[in-house]
């Protein structure tokens, strides 16, 4: 008989943010595929800080539409140590491997050391981009036996493999582990060829989970994925030092595209197995896309007949492109503005194009039908409230075009892995040992800055879209509005209720 592996893997997430994730799926695909048995466990129904849902507190400062019918997904599971308990022992799985962003890191620490203290001394090992980019962080915790640097699909199912028959787990690329105290460091796995991997697996999730609010509406949503990595640079964010630590560690380029046939074989696969409302492509620049792919897409996909969305970028949006999506389903798509300062945007977030060309792009999507959703960020080091006033002009003068249907505005927060992070250490923005243990969906800057700074960043966020989408006439109305006080609150209802 084969000897296999019984793996639980549990995906961390903050509290109601939906969607299924690609790499925890990939990776259950890939043991599956190698014969291990796996069971899923996700954290996205817990409310472990008693929080407000985000996709609800977005409608709440009128970032987003109302959300109408909620199917259920709002509804919050209950006590999570319980649950993992009740899990274990029924599944009594050889390991346990869990998926972890940063902004988990503190909560995760509580369920392993729960795990180790009550159930007992089950192998665990912690993969994702937090100990990826800070590996000594993770692989310090004392009931954390492993992490895996990179990509996890062969490293880990080669563990589970030599595992099951009794083989060493020591040489294997990708793997740190635990030996009479000491941590071993293999390097980072080759990173995997994606045309021949098999396609992320998402049976085993609680089916709310793929539900996403668009326009007010959920729907349930497939999640294709496209490409891995990223070719851009933004100092915000982890994709650049991941590029640079693969380079460095001779495991291959990081940005990597599935070939337009692979793509629609994953969503005949994915639309095979369950029935789904929507398709979401998960890429960054969903339009990096020469023409022959492109042209082979539009055909294939025409056949779908489900609406679609995506993420690109500004520089990648033409007519001629922008038309022929729209008539085989394209719904909306989600941009990154950033910040509406184009010195600012150039020089410290590292993204380089005109305001003049978001305004063109944006008028060929409204010249073309297609609503947009745009991402924003306030709260960088340097920054201050003229220059957020830089974002909300930009956005005001977007919202005129017309097709603006979301304006999203988040607050800046230094993941470890990020450019900017590296900054705000040497400014002394941050003590350097910050673990970030929130999202940047709520409010509460973790940066250095004056109470009084902390303060008008919350209340800026609150009211973004006052700001932009009522008439400058009620400016003195909404700067009362960003009071955190009675008079603040009560004004912020009645300019809500205008929009
Ligand atoms: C899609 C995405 C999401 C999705 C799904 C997240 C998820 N966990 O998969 C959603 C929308 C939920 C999300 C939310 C957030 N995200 Co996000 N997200 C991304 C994005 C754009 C792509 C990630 C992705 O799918 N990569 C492709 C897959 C294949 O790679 P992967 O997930 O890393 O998985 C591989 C390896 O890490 C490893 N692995 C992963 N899990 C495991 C588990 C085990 C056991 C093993 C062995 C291996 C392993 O193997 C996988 C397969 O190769 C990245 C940016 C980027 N370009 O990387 C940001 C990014 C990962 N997000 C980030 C952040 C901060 C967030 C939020 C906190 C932001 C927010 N909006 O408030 C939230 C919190 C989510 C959380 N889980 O805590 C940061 C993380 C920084 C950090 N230092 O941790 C990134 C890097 C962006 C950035 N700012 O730099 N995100
Ligand atoms: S923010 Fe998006 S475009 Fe910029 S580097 Fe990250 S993944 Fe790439």
């Amino acid at each position: 008989m084969k000897k296999i592996t019984k793996v639980l893997l549990i995906y961390t997430v903050p509290y109601g943010i939906t969607g299924v994730p690609i790499g925890l799926s990939s990776i259950a695909a890939s043991l599956k595929d190698k014969g291990h048995e796996v069971k899923i466990f996700d954290t996205v129904f817990y409310n472990l800080k008693n929080e407000k849902n985000v996709d609800k507190r977005r409608s709440q400062i009128k970032m987003t539409k109302e959300i109408k019918d909620e199917k259920n997904v709002f509804i919050e599971k209950g006590d999570i140590f319980l649950d993992i308990h009740m899990v274990i022992k029924e599944y009594n799985p050889d390991i346990i491997g869990i998926s972890l962003l940063e902004s988990f890191f503190c909560n995760c620490i509580k369920i392993v050391d729960y795990i180790k203290k009550n159930i007992g001394d089950i192998p665990i090992i912690v993969g994702g981009v937090f100990p990826t980019v800070s590996p000594d962080i993770v692989i310090n915790e004392k009931s954390i036996d492993m992490i895996c640097v990179g990509e996890g699909e062969v490293s880990f199912a080669t563990l589970c493999t030599n595992m099951a028959n009794n083989k060493s787990i020591k040489n294997i690329d990708g793997i740190w582990f635990k030996e009479d105290g000491k941590v071993i460091k293999n390097n980072p796995h080759k990173l995997v060829d994606l045309q021949s991997l098999p396609y992320p697996c998402f049976d085993d999730f609680d089916k709310r989970i793929f539900y996403k609010p668009m326009q007010g509406k959920m729907y349930k949503m497939v999640n294709i994925t496209t490409d891995r990595g990223c070719p851009y640079n933004c100092s915000f964010c982890a994709a650049p030092k991941l590029r640079i630590l693969f380079k460095e560690n001779n495991c291959g380029m990081y940005y990597r595209r599935y070939s337009v046939e692979k793509v629609i074989e994953q969503i005949h696969f994915q639309l095979s197995k369950q029935d789904y409302e929507f398709v979401y492509f998960s890429s960054e620049t969903f339009l990096d896309m020469p023409d022959r792919e492109f042209n082979i897409f539009i055909k294939e996909y025409s056949k779908i007949k489900l609406p679609f969305w995506f993420q690109t970028r500004f520089e990648t949006i033409n007519k001629e492109r922008i038309k022929k999506l729209k008539k085989i389903g394209m719904f909306w798509l989600t941009i990154g503005i950033e910040h509406g300062n184009e010195e600012f945007r150039k020089n410290i977030l590292k993204r380089r194009y005109s305001n003049d060309l978001i305004i063109n792009k944006m008028k060929i999507l409204s010249d073309c039908g297609i609503g947009v959703s745009v991402n924003n960020i306030m709260g960088f080091p340097f920054e201050n409230r003229s220059l957020i006033f830089d974002t909300i002009e930009l956005n005001k003068k977007l919202w005129g075009i017309n097709n603006l249907i979301e304006c999203n505005i988040y607050l800046f927060t230094p993941y470890h892995g990020c450019r900017l992070r590296d900054i705000c250490e040497q400014e002394k923005m941050i003590d350097k040992d910050l673990v970030i243990d929130t999202t940047q969906l709520r409010p509460g800057s973790v940066l250095n800055f004056s109470d009084s700074f902390k303060e008008e960043l919350n209340g800026l966020l609150r009211t973004f879209n006052l700001y932009v989408k009522l008439p400058e006439k009620y400016y003195p109305q909404i700067r009362i509005a960003e009071q955190n006080n009675k008079e603040g609150d009560e004004m912020f209802d009645k300019l809500v209720s205008m929009i």
